[in-house]
């Protein structure tokens, strides 16, 4: 076997309309829809491989992980074997196939692979009936969207390779798989006042892939007890849960959290990159408030020391929670388009430390990828130093700050034509003269339009315009509107309402957010029609 030329095999195909790039950061579809169509997956690990430069592609080492959700496995052994006959020199795969996003990201710095390719439908459910996906991250440890090479070729290459889950191919050539502990770096921080909490605190938390990672972050070297992390063992199926760590789904962990026993709650998403916090007596954390509040305690975390707060970053549609620590603290903040990819080019420039979306990704630039684990340690290391609560951590940052109050309606499996024409007249509505200065009366509130347009991002490093990233209606108390379609959402179409409002007064600081922002959903209601034109009664999630 010693060095000989594995031949590869030539398989004709054709491409998939649906693969071209939409914008989004990789593909997800049904599970069933990659077992049944013929070369569904092949076409766009090509693509993925193709979008690599042929210098750059030769004999570079590639990182190879996934969630462990079920159609994983035969999906690894179709990038094994095509990336041997891509010219890969060297693959980096995770034990038993699995690694998280935020570790792939890590593991590609860490050696200098030219990328990695993360078998993942992140939050979404597992199992036959679920869904699947691929995702590509490129040498920065950051995710690519892959513009058009989709559809550009009409065969796929393959090196027939048997076992190699099994040997160990340490002379054989292309490729190398190695096989690589899933639970690398998180050294971003001191953690004695941590260790120290643990044996305080009562914590628990929810996961489904995330086991390995917690017992031995968190179990084996922080000395959390070893019953305080459920779903440990990674399954196909995720056990029937749907992976997604928000109050709609990570109920298991909310009921556990409000019986009072336990002082810290945590859940993670599939692959890792999302985290939800909950306190005691299943307080709920907001992400964005999660996102202000780890930047206003970034004093805490010994790795900001070294290097210093440059920036901060949101998406657009993330609450404005962030924007006033980061103008008390002097330091700029970045709005881009939702997706953790916009922050790449920030982090890269040094101009960005700690940035966040409020769909439940927080990260700093210690890697290219949201962290859920690195932000959990983080809390952790809040608390520790605090010596207090998660409700008297976010509660005094409210009296200090003000309450961003915050929700988002998702509106899922829509008919995409429908989801478009309701987009496009609304866009023509708010962006007309007319909408401007505009006063809407909802009970007892009256909100006046102030400003509203389709927001445009202008990357500040290299000065790429991205246009069309959600329609905004700002009004002039500094509450917001913002409607956007998702651009990770299925063949079905996702929109989603996020609404925001400001309130000052610690003395209205406990109150339900739904119920605060009632009159701002009903004006959202009122002007895009969403509920006349789509025949529902609802949305479908509510965070
Ligand atoms: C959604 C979220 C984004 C997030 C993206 C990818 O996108 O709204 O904030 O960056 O998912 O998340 P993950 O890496 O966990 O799959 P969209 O376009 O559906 O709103």
């Amino acid at each position: 076997m010693e060095g000989s030329p594995i031949p590869v095999l030539t398989v004709q195909t054709a491409p998939y309309e649906d693969q071209r790039p939409t914008g989004g950061g990789g593909l997800r579809r049904p599970t069933g829809l990659f077992e049944s169509q013929r070369n569904y997956l092949p076409n766009f690990v090509q693509s993925v491989l193709s979008s690599i430069d042929l210098r750059d592609r030769q004999g570079c080492t590639m990182v190879v992980g996934s969630d462990g959700r079920y159609f994983s496995r035969t999906a690894i052994d179709v990038v094994v074997q095509m990336a041997a006959a891509n010219g890969i020199g060297r693959l980096v795969i995770g034990q038993n196939g699995i690694l998280s996003t935020p570790a792939v990201s890590c593991i590609i710095r860490k050696i200098k692979a030219a990328g990695g390719i993360i078998l993942t439908a992140s939050h979404c459910p597992g199992g036959p009936g679920g869904e699947f996906g691929v995702k590509f991250n490129v040498a920065n440890g950051g995710g690519f969207c892959l513009h058009s090479c989709c559809c550009n070729f009409s065969s796929l290459e393959w090196c027939l390779l048997e076992h190699f889950w099994e040997v160990n191919f340490p002379h054989h050539h292309p490729p190398l798989p190695s096989i690589f502990s899933c639970t690398p770096f998180h050294g971003t921080n001191d953690f004695t006042s941590v260790k120290q909490l643990l044996y305080l605190l009562l914590f628990l938390l929810i996961l489904f892939f995330m086991g390995p990672y917690v017992r031995r972050v968190l179990c084996d070297e922080l000395g959390a007890p070893a019953n305080s992390a459920i779903n440990c063992i990674p399954l196909e199926d995720f056990g029937g849960q749907r992976p997604d760590p928000n109050l709609t789904y990570a109920t298991t962990l909310l009921e556990a959290m409000r019986g009072g026993e336990y002082g810290f709650g945590a859940a993670f998403d599939a692959d890792g990159d999302r985290y939800m916090i909950l306190g005691q007596n299943g307080f709920f954390v907001n992400p964005s408030d999660s996102l202000a509040i780890i930047a206003a305690n970034l004093p805490c975390i010994p790795y900001f020391h070294q290097i210093g707060i440059r920036g901060f970053g949101r998406s657009m549609p993330t609450s404005t929670a962030l924007d006033r620590v980061a103008k008390s603290m002097k330091v700029p903040v970045y709005e881009t388009p939702a997706g953790w990819r916009w922050f790449s080019n920030l982090m890269d420039s040094g101009r960005c430390s700690l940035c966040g979306e409020e769909s439940f990704g927080t990260g700093s630039d210690h890697i290219r990828e949201k962290d859920g684990l690195w932000a959990v340690l983080v809390w952790l290391s809040i608390m520790a130093a605090r010596k207090q609560s998660v409700e008297e951590i976010v509660t005094e940052h409210w009296t200090k700050f003000g309450r961003h109050y915050y929700c988002r309606f998702d509106y899922e499996a829509l008919d995409p034509r429908t989801a478009y024409f309701i987009m496009r007249d609304l866009e023509a509505l708010i962006t007309d003269k007319s909408f401007s200065n505009q006063q809407f009366a909802v009970g007892n509130n009256v909100y006046t339009v102030l400003k509203t347009d389709s927001f445009e991002y202008v990357d500040p490093v290299d000065g790429t315009v991205t246009k069309r990233q959600g329609l905004r209606i700002i009004f002039s108390d500094t509450s917001r509107l913002i409607f956007r379609l998702s651009a990770s959402s299925n063949v079905r179409a996702t929109l989603r309402i996020y609404a925001e409002s400001y309130e000052k007064d610690p003395s209205k600081h406990n109150m339900e957010p739904q119920a605060v922002l009632s009159p701002l959903i009903a004006i959202a209601l009122k002007i895009s029609q969403i509920h006349e034109r789509t025949s529902r009664k609802g949305p479908t999630v509510i965070t």
